[in-house]
């Protein structure tokens, strides 16, 4: 099955992508899907991929939560969700965006450029098949939109045909 990564960004993209991942989960348990079916929005730890069991331990969303200041991300760390999210997958900075794009896009977009391309490389190379990204922000505020924007331009150019860049054989074209 592909896989979407999901990149939040600023408060509004952090606070919207917590409901998504409870919302995903609690869908999962519901309907008792296996390690296959998770696979698209989670990790799961290979025990896991080939009992096809797994428990909260063992899996870890597919995932990148980014803020200029620590508060939402915190929350989401101490929340029952906190198991989800790996810790090596988070960019945090105290100051924030002072609802500023341009301190989002232009300050923080330089200073943390090198560190958002080997996260987003760092996410994609856990897919065998990745499908697309979720980019998870505000259009106001400073950091979601500002950074959120930077972050967009980064992946348009480390990734300009995702699909084919992942997995170039199965999207060739017939001739
Ligand atoms: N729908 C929705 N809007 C939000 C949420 N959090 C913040 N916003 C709105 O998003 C806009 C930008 O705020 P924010 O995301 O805090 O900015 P940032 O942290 O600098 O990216 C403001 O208009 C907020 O009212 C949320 O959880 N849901
Ligand atoms: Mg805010």
């Amino acid at each position: 099955m592909p896989q979407s990564v999901f990149i939040q960004i600023g408060q509004c993209g952090n606070q919207i992508g917590y409901r998504f991942w409870d919302l995903a989960l609690q869908e999962y348990q519901y309907y008792k899907a296996s390690a296959e079916d998770m696979n698209s929005f989670f990790k799961m730890n290979d025990s896991s991929k080939k009992s096809g069991c797994y428990d909260s331990h063992s899996v870890k969303a597919r995932a990148i939560l980014i803020d200029m200041e620590e508060g939402v991300v915190s929350e989401i760390l101490n929340s029952h969700l906190k198991f989800l999210f790996d810790r090596q997958q988070l960019i945090t900075d105290v100051s924030g965006s002072g609802n500023n794009w341009a301190i989002g896009n232009k300050f923080y977009g330089l200073k943390y450029r090198n560190l958002l391309i080997e996260l987003f490389r760092k996410e994609v190379e856990e897919c065998d098949n990745l499908q697309c990204f979720f980019l998870l922000h505000s259009m106001g505020g400073g950091t979601g939109s500002g950074l959120g924007t930077a972050a967009l331009e980064y992946l348009c150019d480390e990734f300009p045909k995702t699909p084919r860049y992942c997995n170039p054989k199965k999207f060739e074209t017939k001739k």
